[in-house]
């Protein structure tokens, strides 16, 4: 025997009152506005992400990272390199089982083309407090072009699930 023995449809009153046509018609207008909205922040929206990338091995990528640092180390803070490049240069930023190399050291107001990428696994690239988010896949080279507009310290942490010491991996860059 069924624990409901009533299946008629008590609840449903058909049409709407007026009330409930109300807030379903809001409702409704709020939905087609959002959706049209997604197209044009498409094209005007400041926020969208960079469409630039290249495939590049892992292990060419490491390569171009270590030289990178090699050639711009200013300094180390807990054993990871800071690096002062020059604006408009190319700047190598990679995401490693766990941490983020090299610490960057950038000019406000000025141009950077960042090469983001992975060494080993998905890493996610989050930028606190500015909460700015990418990927940074192995075998992709991401190309960011930045404009700091405001000087401080920016911390990077990984927002993508990488391992054991995901929770670890902290990176920063300082914007002068
Ligand atoms: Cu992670």
């Amino acid at each position: 025997m069924s624990i409901i023995r009533n299946t008629e449809r008590i609840w449903w009153h058909q049409p709407l009152d007026r009330e409930e046509k109300i807030w379903v018609s809001i409702a409704l207008v709020w939905c087609i506005l959002i959706t049209l909205m997604m197209p044009v922040m498409h094209f005007a929206g400041k926020q969208n992400a960079p469409w630039e990338s290249y495939r590049i091995s892992k292990e060419k990528f490491a390569e171009f990272t270590d030289k990178f640092i090699e050639k711009y180390k200013i300094g180390e803070e807990s054993g990871v390199a800071v690096v002062q490049p020059p604006p408009d240069s190319d700047v190598f930023l990679i995401g490693r089982n766990w941490r983020w190399e090299p610490i960057l050291k950038l000019e406000k107001g000025k141009t950077y083309r960042v090469h983001l990428s992975s060494a080993d696994f998905e890493h996610g690239l989050s930028i606190y407090p500015i909460n700015m988010n990418f990927m940074a896949l192995p075998g992709y080279d991401y190309v960011l072009t930045m404009t700091p507009t405001e000087s401080g310290s920016y911390y990077i942490i990984c927002n993508e699930f990488c391992g054991i010491g995901h929770h670890q991996m902290l990176g920063k860059m300082m914007i002068t």
